[in-house]
Formats: structure tokens, sequence, C-alpha cells
């Protein structure tokens, strides 16, 4: 039969914990303070690793600011060749343009003339010469030419061909009568050769009427050289 506990027993019993169970516990928090410990290192590693890679994009970035300047220079450089380079095409390309009145009548004639259109409205480039009612390419090149015949009386009639180097291109005609005081115009794009000539010219028989009204005219102008 058990001796029933003294007080002094039952107190004892009651402090003395279970050493099983303690060493227990502790073996637990030694267990937890080693996984704490082993996230605290990884955390350590992943914050070095973030840093370094943070000098690094600072350095990156210190060496393209370090590059702004120089990337400036050229893009200054480049738009500067690139104006001179316009500018230098540009004078190139000469440049030709010109229209030119009758503002008096002619004909009829006995013989094919060229028409002679003495005021100059615009001549850039002196192609187009006054005295002979002549454009004379002076670079080879696309061109273009128009020009307007008026006819204001009653006969005989109107008839005026564009002519290149004596052949004819295209012509313009009217007939006299009751519907007199008409315009004709007619026009082409003529591939030329350094020298070439182009003019108007007022047929046989034909006349053509003008006054301060300036009816009959003759422009053209180089389109681009070749
Ligand atoms: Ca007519």
């Amino acid at each position: 039969m058990r001796t029933p506990p003294t007080p002094l027993n039952a107190e004892l019993t009651v402090c003395q914990p279970n050493s099983c169970t303690v060493i227990s516990e502790m073996s637990a928090m030694r267990e937890r303070l080693a996984a704490m410990a082993r996230t605290q290192d990884g955390l350590l590693e992943s914050v070095r690793s973030l840093m370094a890679e943070m000098a690094a994009n600072q350095e990156k970035l210190g060496v393209c600011s370090a590059q702004i300047p120089a990337v400036q220079s050229l893009t200054q450089e480049l738009a500067q060749q690139l104006k001179a380079l316009q500018e230098s095409t540009s004078a190139a390309v000469p440049r030709v343009a010109f229209t030119a009145v009758l503002g008096h009548s002619l004909g009829p004639l006995p013989i094919n003339m060229p028409v002679k259109y003495p005021l100059i409205i615009t001549n850039m480039g002196n192609a187009y010469n006054p005295a002979t009612g002549s454009f004379t390419a002076r670079v080879s090149g696309m061109y273009y030419f128009s020009y307007t015949m008026y006819n204001g009386r009653p006969t005989p009639n109107s008839v005026v061909g564009l002519m290149k180097n004596g052949q004819m291109i295209v012509t313009t005609w009217d007939t006299a009568g009751g519907d007199q005081n008409d315009s004709a115009t007619n026009a082409a794009v003529l591939q030329l050769e350094a020298g070439d000539s182009v003019y108007t010219q007022l047929f046989a028989k034909r006349t053509i009427y003008d006054d301060n009204g300036r009816y009959n005219t003759f422009s053209g102008f180089l389109l681009f050289p070749l």
C-alpha cells in the first residue's frame, strides 16, 4: 500500500517536470531556431544578390548617361550633314521655268513661222529666248510645256502647234465664224536632251489674235533631270 503524499512530497511532484518532455521541447526549439537561422541566411543571400544587381544596373546607367552627350553630338552632326546634302542636291537640280506672252496679233503668213512671245512673265534659268521664241534645254530631263492660242477674227482659222526640234508634237485648231473669240490649249510632257529646242509654230495662212488681254501664252518647266 502506497504511502499518501505528505505536503512536501506533493509540492515536489507538481514542480518537477517530466525530463523527457523538457528534452523533447528543447529539441523542437533547437530545430525551429535552426530553421529560422537557415531562413535568415537565405534572406541575407537574396539581399546581397539584389544589392549586387542594383550596383551593376547603376554602373550600366552611369555608362549610358556618360554616352548621352556623345549621342547628342552625333545627332547634331548628322542633322548638319543632312542639311548640307539637301542644299547640295537642291543646288545640283537646275531651276528652269518660264512663261511668256505674245501681246499682239500674228498672221496670216505664207509659211509656217515660230511664234515669238516677247513679254516675259517668268524666265528662271533663261532657257527661253524671246528673240527666237525657242526654249533650249540646258540639261537632259523630263519637261512640261503648254501653250494657249486665241482666235479673235472672223477669218482665217487659227492653227498653232508645239514643236520639238522642228517636229510637230501637238496642235490646236479653231475655226473662225460666228463663234470666234475662242481659246485653245494643248500641252505635252517631253523628254529632252541637252540642246533640244521647243517652240510653238503658227501654221501658214493662219492667224492668232492678241492685245493687252494677253491671250496667247507659252509656258514650260523642268520636271526632273535625267
Ligand atoms: Ca471657233
